[in-house]
């Protein structure tokens, strides 16, 4: 397989595919339409800065359309594309409530997409990166049956593919399907994403660590002490991590991808009756930790891995700790010192 240059990702996908005698090409056709969906939602990123200086009203645009807010806009086109890619029976999206069952009157498949159409929206407005987050799942139920919750309720380790759609600077597709992780950046001139960054390898041990420390006063006393590791000297390096948080997962877990570290968003103590993560299992932990594992890293709850966790609802949310291996095991590590203490 070339490995740079002008490798598309429709290139790169058949001869993935080849590489599996059972392939239909449904999927690649997949991933096809969720590409164009991106685009799509890409060039809306990338324009919303304008939206006063083109003298868009932010409620009724120049067409006379009324404009949604983005992450709105994106969802819309991502359920609009992708049920009418004939691949899909049902989808699990950030933004509904329930689970999107593929209307009978398109042509159904046997994936299931669960995706957040646009996470870390809230900091578009000063131009921080923003992603699209994606996991796919195979049916488990009879092809013929109404897709079931059991569908989309499935354990990380069983998805097909998964990755993210990066809005920055330049946009990027980074993916994986169990054969490593690769990244495509896309280039406007020719609307094409183009293999920039094969096989990703997340470094085995990082120098950054990234978690927003105002929810210290929230944390209890074994994470306090998990996140001093980070700040301390005790560590084979010698120094302190460097903290970077940018509060747009993708972006934070995009550098932690690239550079190595961990990205942490703990359990809180926010609301003292009910202690939870932030982040959804489903639409945002599992996708990440597939391709945090299959670039050499990891991704756990703190004590258990992200990918083995059986869902009990489309939106439960869990604590996230993911990126080079040495440091996520550092974290199980002094979890389990404290709950043996
Ligand atoms: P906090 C953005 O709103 C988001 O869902 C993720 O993209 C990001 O990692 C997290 O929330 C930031 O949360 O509590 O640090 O603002």
């Amino acid at each position: 397989m070339p490995t740079t240059g002008q490798v598309t990702v429709t290139e790169h996908l058949l001869y993935h595919q080849k590489q599996s005698p059972e392939a239909t090409g449904r999927f690649t056709s997949l991933l096809n339409d969720l590409i164009l969906a991106a685009k799509i939602v890409s060039r809306e990123v990338n324009k919303a800065g304008l939206v006063d200086i083109l003298g868009f009203t932010g409620d009724i645009n120049v067409q006379g359309e009324a404009v949604k807010k983005l992450d709105e806009y994106a969802n819309d086109i991502i359920i609009h594309r992708m049920e009418r890619s004939g691949a899909i029976c049902a989808m699990v999206s950030e933004e509904n409530a329930d689970v999107v069952i593929v209307s009978d009157k398109f042509q159904r498949g046997d994936y299931i997409l669960i995706f957040d159409p646009l996470d870390g929206s809230s900091n578009i407005d000063a131009n921080v990166n923003v992603g699209t987050i994606f996991s796919i799942h195979k049916r488990i139920s009879p092809p013929i049956a109404e897709p079931t919750e059991s569908d989309v309720l499935q354990p990380g380790y069983k998805q097909i593919a998964a990755g993210y759609f990066l809005y920055g600077t330049s946009t990027m597709l980074v993916y994986t399907s169990g054969r490593g992780v690769h990244g495509f950046t896309l280039d406007p001139s020719v609307g094409e994403f183009l293999l920039s960054h094969p096989d990703i390898r997340i470094p085995e041990q990082g120098k950054i660590y990234s978690v927003n420390e105002s929810y210290y006063a929230y944390w209890d006393a074994p994470t306090r002490d998990v996140i001093g590791y980070f700040k301390s000297f005790d560590n084979p390096r010698g120094k302190p991590h460097s903290l970077r948080y940018i509060g747009s997962l993708v972006a934070d877990f995009h550098r932690t991808l690239l550079y190595g570290g961990i990205f942490m968003y703990p359990m809180d103590y926010r609301d003292p009756k009910a202690p939870r993560g932030k982040l959804r299992l489903m639409c945002e932990a599992s996708p990440l930790a597939f391709v945090a594992e299959q670039a050499g890293g990891l991704a756990t709850d703190g004590r258990n891995r992200i990918l083995d966790i059986e869902p009990t609802a489309i939106h439960q949310r869990v604590p996230l700790f993911m990126g080079s291996e040495y440091d996520v095991r550092k974290v199980t590590e002094l979890y389990l010192q404290h709950d043996g203490a």
